[in-house]
């Protein structure tokens, strides 16, 4: 279902010059009102003038995380702080939150955006939906459960965490439509795997998962356990929340970005210069409805690319790929680039083996190592009795998993066989699967 069909389906000529009449209004807004990014102009000497075309973005400069933590917690506030209905923040990697803010405005448009998420993920007015993103600071939780408001679905505000509690509301409420991390939806999975529980027996069909990094092979094992259709939403607190971009049920191939209130670039992550569609490179925002805290060009460190073909579904909006990694959680092991998804890509394809992995990068003197912790398939970790170093099988499983592991990354890695349950799980929110142990 198409829940704004006049805006998602827009022919491109027009939605094109609707972005590019939006843009020049917020560079003048932005302009006038912040001054940060105003001397940012006028260091880099551009006016609003200069800005008229779609096109015209690549002339202004960026803003970046940096912008945030230097103006904190208001300083990049486009209105006085008593037009601000709610604020948000999102924890960083380090020290300060990264706050947001929002008008009336746009909370109104972020509940549209969200109610176009879940319509393009299957939800219908009128169905049980439950919402297990963390409801607080973090914008999952509230942002789609506005958008579940203004669609008419029957919300059931969970929040994320309390996994005993999620599987009684699940079997006991029905709900049809579910909202979670992808590690949290696993982690749901194996609890009802555990109770007996199979899929054909609950309500649940469709799960909106989002906020971290997964791959088609999560999606697939997602789907099975769960006998649900799960697709991928992305978004950001500092461009809106969730609410960016979402996958069609159509196609499930890229998610459509919502044109016509984020215009969206792939820049080279090095030099800052945009990439044609198709290449890989550093995805880029300008905000071209918001009036609390408008961003332009905000470089988000995710790594991806963006499908221009048009979609079976009808939506002419651009698809994004999915998030493959981060310009700064890519690791550099040994002067190699290594994601975690191209970790998990490469151990897919053993069957033995779980989506459970831990990726630990030490420093052994000047030496980086590369240590992948993966969990055995709780089946085949039964049939082997215990993870005995001297057994052939789990040489050969570990032989296996190192081979794979270096035809990807084409880096020797240490593989350590782990027991099933043993590696840290998503226990409501997103999951950190990276332990870099060279800085400390
Ligand atoms: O995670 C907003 C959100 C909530 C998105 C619920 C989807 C669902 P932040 O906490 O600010 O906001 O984190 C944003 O999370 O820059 C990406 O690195 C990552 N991220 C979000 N969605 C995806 C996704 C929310 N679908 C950061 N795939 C972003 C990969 C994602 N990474």
């Amino acid at each position: 279902m198409i829940w704004n069909r006049e805006f998602e389906t827009l022919p491109r000529p027009e939605l094109e010059r609707l972005q590019a009449e939006r843009l020049r209004r917020v560079v003048r807004y932005v302009y006038e009102r912040v001054q940060p990014y105003r001397e940012r102009m006028r260091e880099a000497g551009v006016s609003p003038e200069d800005v008229r075309h779609r096109e015209d973005v690549a002339k202004l400069p960026f803003m970046t995380k940096r912008d945030f933590r230097d103006h904190y917690p208001y300083g990049l506030f486009a209105v006085p702080l008593d037009r601000v209905l709610r604020i948000h923040a999102s924890s960083g990697t380090t020290g300060k939150p990264t706050v947001v803010g929002y008008t009336r405005h746009d909370l109104d448009v972020w509940a549209e955006v969200c109610a176009r998420c879940l319509a393009a993920s299957g939800a219908r007015p009128g169905d049980v939906f439950q919402n297990a993103y963390g409801y607080g600071l973090f914008t999952g939780g509230l942002g789609m459960h506005a958008g579940a408001e203004r669609m008419g679905l029957v919300v059931v505000p969970a929040s994320g965490g309390n996994t005993e509690r999620q599987i009684l509301l699940l079997q006991d409420f029905g709900p049809k439509v579910l909202a979670c991390t992808p590690s949290y939806a696993l982690t749901l999975a194996e609890a009802l795997e555990a109770r007996g529980v199979r899929p054909g027996q609950l309500a649940l069909r469709y799960g909106i998962l989002g906020a971290e990094p997964w791959t088609e092979a999560m999606r697939q094992q997602i789907e099975e356990k769960l006998g649900i259709a799960a697709l991928n939403i992305y978004g950001l607190s500092e461009v809106i929340g969730p609410g960016v971009a979402n996958e069609c049920l159509e196609a499930k191939d890229g998610a459509h970005v919502f044109e016509d209130h984020f215009l969206v670039e792939v820049v080279d992550p090095y030099t800052g210069e945009p990439l044609p569609p198709g290449r890989q490179g550093e995805l880029v925002f300008t905000t071209l409805t918001k009036e609390a805290l408008p961003v332009i060009r905000y470089r988000t460190g995710d790594v991806a690319s963006l499908n221009p073909e048009p979609c079976r579904c009808g939506r002419t909006f651009v698809r994004m790929s999915r998030v493959v990694g981060r310009t700064d959680d890519m690791l550099i092991v040994r002067g190699v680039n290594v994601y975690p998804s191209q970790v998990e890509a490469a151990l897919v394809g053993l069957p033995q083996l779980s989506p459970h992995y831990q990726i630990v990068v030490s420093r052994e003197r000047t030496l980086d190592e590369l240590e992948v912790r993966v969990e055995v398939d709780p089946l085949y970790h039964h049939a082997l009795g215990g993870l005995d170093p001297a057994d052939e099988r789990v040489q050969g499983l570990l032989r296996r998993a190192y081979e794979s592991l270096y035809g990807v990354l084409g880096l020797h890695v240490r593989v350590t066989l782990a027991a099933p349950g043993s590696l840290p799980r998503s226990e409501g929110g997103k999951l950190r699967r990276v332990v870099d142990l060279r800085a400390s």
